[in-house]
């Protein structure tokens, strides 16, 4: 089905020996490479799919190994069409068909083969530069597959941390706007402190030509993008997508102790990270990590909102010591009452009027409603 060596997939992109394809090095395209990206999208009909909020709680294990070994991974760039909410669809660009892609779960020393593949159905070539690999453009010229093709590298995860990986076509912006972004945990030798719960997540903006909410299927608009003008800015790709408000929250029981993995595809915004109703109780800025153990130390302590980057990660553990909504929130907060940013944190269990009494006036409100 897909034809495999790095020859042909630059052949089929028009490039020879000097490869135009740059990575984190980009080299801008024209405004009719792009407009001529925009119409193959728009006469190519995707898949329409049901789903492509990534769920939260579908995360590989954690590492429980001492020695390095070598992992086979496959990412699947997938272009189809979905809600971005009820009535409004959208051409999306993804890996393995959710927002964000796939978390691709290491330890340092490891080694990954890598294979991406195109359906032959896909309108454009795609690749993937992972911020944990050393290597031109994070392997994205190395890994350059057009539709029906499929290609491979292999690298060494030499450093640890929490990485994004993102198509680096010239057209990159645009292709990480449309969902082509994803994580690479790498985990330190040591492996990360023990937590009762794991949730992964991942900001980006969508920019469309039309409104918030106006039914129908909205294209992609360009120049929204250049002004960095999104219409929606989301988690896990659709508004609202793990909220009451649409597909629920995610349920945690009280006392756990509950880390959350973000990823700021962007393209452009940085992310303000902030969980009502709770803190960051430990927090790694950038997706940073210790490499001697040493994580008390290393931690930033009692962090209300952590910024990420566009083209980063942080990592932040919440407690949980009564029962409540939490959400997760860019605190830059119109992006959240009106642009579609949002999850929420159902903690179960028993009040503890202690720490906190909603009913001590007498009457109980139920806190800020953005969904
Ligand atoms: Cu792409």
């Amino acid at each position: 089905m897909f034809e495999t060596t790095r020859r042909r997939a630059m052949q089929a992109l028009g490039i020879g020996g000097t490869v135009a394809v740059a990575g984190c090095s980009v080299e801008a395209p024209t405004a009719s490479e792009t407009a001529t990206e925009q119409q193959q999208v728009e006469q190519t009909s995707a898949p329409t799919v049901e789903q492509v909020a990534a769920d939260p709680t579908d995360i590989p294990d954690p590492i429980d190994r001492s020695q390095p070994t070598t992992h086979e991974v496959t990412l699947t760039m997938e272009e189809v069409t979905a809600e971005i909410e009820p009535g409004v669809t959208f051409d999306f660009m993804t890996f393995g068909g959710r927002i964000p892609g796939p978390m691709i779960r290491v330890r340092q020393g490891d080694t990954v083969d890598l294979t991406v593949e195109s359906p032959e159905g896909n309108a454009l070539p795609h690749n993937v530069d992972l911020h944990a690999v050393y290597g031109t453009g994070g392997g994205s010229v190395a890994t350059t597959a057009a539709p029906g093709q499929e290609n491979a590298m292999t690298f060494q995860a030499t450093y640890p941390g929490a990485f994004i990986y993102h198509c680096a076509v010239p057209n990159l912006d645009m292709h990480i706007s449309a969902g082509m972004f994803g994580m690479i945990l790498v985990e330190p030798k040591g492996g990360l402190p023990a937590v009762d719960r794991e949730l992964y997540f991942g900001q980006h903006e969508v920019y469309t030509d039309g409104e918030v909410g106006q039914e129908g299927k909205h294209s992609f608009d360009i120049e929204a993008m250049k002004n960095e003008n999104p219409t929606y800015v989301l988690l896990n790709g659709e508004k609202y997508a793990w909220a009451a408000a649409n597909r629920g929250p995610i349920e945690v029981q009280q006392g756990d102790r509950v880390r959350v993995f973000m990823v700021d595809g962007g393209p452009n915004y940085s992310s303000n990270f902030h969980p009502i109703g709770n803190v960051w109780k430990r927090a790694y800025r950038d997706g940073g990590v210790p490499e001697d153990g040493n994580f008390e130390a290393y931690a930033d302590k009692n962090i209300q909102t952590v910024k990420v980057p566009p083209g980063s990660c942080m990592i932040g553990e919440m407690d949980t010591p009564v029962p409540e909504r939490i959400k997760l929130v860019d605190h830059a907060l119109s992006r959240v009452a009106r642009r579609g940013m949002l999850a929420e944190v159902d903690v179960l269990g028993e009040e503890r009027e202690e720490i906190f009494d909603p009913d001590a006036g007498g009457t109980s409100h139920e806190g800020p409603q953005y969904a």
